[in-house]
């Protein structure tokens, strides 16, 4: 299952809005015979590409997925027809399909006589590589993580607006590698004129060129300045002329957007906190003062400490000198 989850997350960011599915197949005597994962959409699915390695070698396998194999034809005939097909004798797979259109797949393979068997490695299957896309096939709509970069004393800015650098080469390394592997990032209209961000994914650090750019999305009734970096040809660019963070959420689940990354600034963040839709926030924090200027945050519609919004910590690490913090919301939250 390690295998089929590495082999989903080396696809993901390149899916949407289909999940990145791993599935390896192991012959008879649990020999590795077979690896796939989910193609662009439209494209096989993941048992399709594994058995399609595995040929006559799967017959009286195993099939290990990180998804339940799906029981409908979509654009794809259904996986549960291609394992049958292949004769495998027995099937792993972590989670359950949530998308009514396609769940039941175990069942299927079940009464066609194969042993089936689930929740291998769920818990970190839910949290990790399937995290954005079970949430999108469970609320309709994509899955938000805001990211910022703040000095310890919780400042994105200086007093005079200045925010270039706040966090490490390395934090900001980071940040492009994961821009590669999201949908769509999204900014408001008060960071485009202030900071003229181009919003692109620049792999720095595995050197590796960026084949696909995600989306870049602008909110705001503000006009963009003529010139600026968001509006050039890298990248595709959507403004919405908006506020409301569901009107933005549904003009991106329409477009098969399922993972997004907010990056600022803190009216929109605010908006999007106040709203409950900030499903993760992962913060860069720089071991500095500041003292004074603009913090992560603005306006979350929080008036008192009661009224605070909780998360749970899921991981801290080091990132070069700064101290990396993913937390998210008590799961069930934000439905
Ligand atoms: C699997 N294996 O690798 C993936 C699955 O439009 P389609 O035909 O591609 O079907 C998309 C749905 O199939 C998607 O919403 C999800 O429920 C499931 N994805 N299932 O057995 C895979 N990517
Ligand atoms: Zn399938």
């Amino acid at each position: 299952m390690a295998l089929a989850v590495a082999a989903g997350e080396r696809v993901r960011g390149t899916t949407s809005p289909n999940p990145p599915v791993g599935c390896v197949i192991l012959d008879a005597d649990g020999e590795l015979v077979g690896e796939g994962a989910t193609r662009p959409p439209g494209g096989a699915h993941a048992e399709v590409v594994a058995l399609a390695q595995a040929g006559e070698r799967a017959r009286g396998g195993t099939a290990v997925v990180t998804l339940e194999p799906c029981a409908h034809h979509g654009r794809t005939p259904p996986c549960t027809r291609a394992l049958l097909d292949a004769g495998l004798a027995r099937v792993v797979h972590a989670v359950s399909d949530p998308n009514p259109q396609a769940a039941g797949g175990g069942d299927v393979l079940r009464a066609a006589g194969v042993h089936v068997e689930s929740g291998l490695l769920a818990e970190e299957v839910e949290r990790g590589t399937l995290r954005a896309w079970l949430h999108y096939a469970r609320t309709g709509r994509p899955h938000v993580t805001w990211k910022y970069a703040a000095t310890l004393d919780g400042r994105v800015a200086a007093a005079d607006g200045t925010s270039r650098w706040i966090s490490s080469e390395e934090s900001r390394a980071e940040v492009h590698e994961l821009r590669t592997k999201i949908d769509a990032i999204m900014v408001g209209t008060g960071t485009v004129r202030t900071d003229d961000p181009s919003l692109t994914a620049r792999a720095t650090r595995s050197g590796q060129d960026v084949t696909r750019q995600p989306l870049r999305v602008v909110v705001g009734m503000g006009d963009l300045p003529r010139g600026a970096r968001v509006l050039d040809d890298e990248a595709e660019t959507m403004h919405l002329r908006t506020h409301d963070p569901d009107v933005v959420l549904g003009a991106l689940a329409a477009r098969g957007v399922v993972d997004v990354l907010l990056e600022g600034g803190p009216t929109l963040a605010g908006a999007f906190a106040g709203a409950r839709r900030i499903d993760r926030v992962l913060a860069y924090l720089a071991p500095k003062f500041l003292g004074d200027g603009p913090s992560a945050l603005r306006d979350a519609g929080v008036s008192t400490v009661t009224g605070a919004v909780a998360l749970v910590v899921e991981q801290v690490s080091m990132c070069g000198p700064d101290v990396r913090v993913s937390a998210v919301m008590p799961s069930g939250a934000a439905r």
